[in-house]
């Protein structure tokens, strides 16, 4: 028989493409995406799975009791894939407040109406971020068992998420899986972030604005490797699991944007070295031996091949980004899909 799967925050960068991935993957299944519809949220996220008989969309706040409530009430879930997040680290520091009612709060509400409906395997997106940053010369790396040591606001928030989810294994025996993936990339990423940032950008003629030296390091993961992992980890992994996912694509910003450039065919005048993030961390290394041992998963798309893809694509969906960039974009709010669960904002 096929499963119901809920996603949220499913009209985002991720969550659109696991949603994406699971109606193709699991052709019996229906899956529900609940997103509020911030300014991240983007209904032409979800072109792909609009139409399919399978498909749901449903608006509500993670962070209402009473909009998950309505969710719950209408729907049965066999699997609950929790992405809905702020997720810039800039914007957090700006406020953190949305950071803290929906990382928080709305895992809390979540948390809490899984377990009452017993579902049987709810699937956490944590990050790498809740480790906190290894230092410049050190080569150490984090596995599941380091302690979290979050240094911004949004990792404090995600870490607080992890904590909360680990509570409910440990409180109510409830099936929580948690997932700590490196920096993604790939199709219908946000144009905040750095990779589409600089994209779009030179597109546009514009700079690349890099914070600081350019020194710090990350690892880039394509996201369809990521949506892979989250679906194994839902049918396979042991419950109360935690898992790393990483690339092992660990580069230093300015070397990941001069790739952009080459890729692009311009030159190093693009670059514009700015002021630094306050508390910019360093570096974030996984060691990602867990699900490799124990899931059998390991990234399928490499760096030179996934950024030739996030080239063309970006390339080739120029009214999706230059539609966020104007603005544009709210026109899909309210559309289809006015009423929020439970009738109230
Ligand atoms: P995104 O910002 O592109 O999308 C977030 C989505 O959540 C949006 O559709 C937004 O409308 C929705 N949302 C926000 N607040 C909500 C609320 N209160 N109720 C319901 N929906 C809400 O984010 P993303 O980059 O796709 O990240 C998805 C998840 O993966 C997040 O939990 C993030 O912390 C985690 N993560 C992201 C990365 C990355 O590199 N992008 C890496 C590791 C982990
Ligand atoms: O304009 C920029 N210039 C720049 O140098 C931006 C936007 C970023 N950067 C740097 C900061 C980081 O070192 O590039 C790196 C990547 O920055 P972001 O795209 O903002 O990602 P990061 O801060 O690493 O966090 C991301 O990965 C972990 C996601 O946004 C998080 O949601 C995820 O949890």
């Amino acid at each position: 028989m096929g499963e119901r799967a809920l996603v949220t925050g499913g009209a985002g960068f991720i969550g659109s493409n696991l949603i994406a991935y699971l109606l193709r993957e699991r052709p019996d299944w229906d899956v529900v995406c609940f997103d509020k519809l911030t300014y991240a949220g983007n209904l032409a996220n979800l072109r792909l799975a609009e139409g399919n008989p399978r498909f749901t969309f449903v608006r509500g706040d993670v962070a209402s009791s009473e909009n998950v409530h309505a969710l719950f009430a209408e729907h049965s879930f066999t699997f609950v894939f929790h992405l809905a997040a702020e997720t810039h680290v800039d914007r957090s520091i700006q406020d953190a407040a949305p950071f803290v009612r929906t990382n928080l709060v709305g895992t809390a509400v979540l948390l809490e109406a899984a377990r009452a409906a017993g579902v049987a395997r709810f699937v956490h997106m944590s990050t790498d971020e809740v480790y906190g940053s290894i230092p410049a010369g050190s080569d150490e790396s984090f596995d599941e068992s380091s302690p979290l040591r979050p240094r911004n606001p949004y990792s404090a928030t995600k870490a607080g998420a992890d904590l909360l989810c680990q509570s409910y294994v440990t409180t109510f025996e409830m099936p929580v899986t948690i997932a700590r993936p490196t920096n993604n990339y790939g199709s219908y990423q946000f144009p905040e972030k750095f990779l589409p940032l600089m994209i779009t950008n030179l597109i546009e003629g514009r700079p690349i604005p890099i914070y600081g030296s350019g020194e710090n390091l990350r690892d880039w993961l394509y996201v369809e490797d990521t949506c892979r992992a989250l679906l194994m980890m839902a049918e396979k992994a042991e419950p109360g699991a935690i898992y790393n996912v990483a690339a092992d694509e660990l580069i230093p910003n300015i070397e990941l944007a001069r790739r952009v450039l080459s890729l692009m065919g311009q030159g190093p005048e693009m670059l514009r070295h700015v002021k630094d993030r306050p508390g910019h961390d360093f570096c974030y290394r996984l060691n990602a031996q867990r699900i490799r041992e124990e899931l059998g998963f390991t990234p399928s798309v490499g760096l030179d091949e996934g950024l030739s893809r996030v080239v063309a694509w970006y390339r080739e969906n120029e009214s999706w980004w230059r539609e966020i960039k104007t603005g544009e974009y709210v026109k899909y709010f309210g559309r289809q899909y006015p009423e929020i669960a439970g009738g109230s904002q």
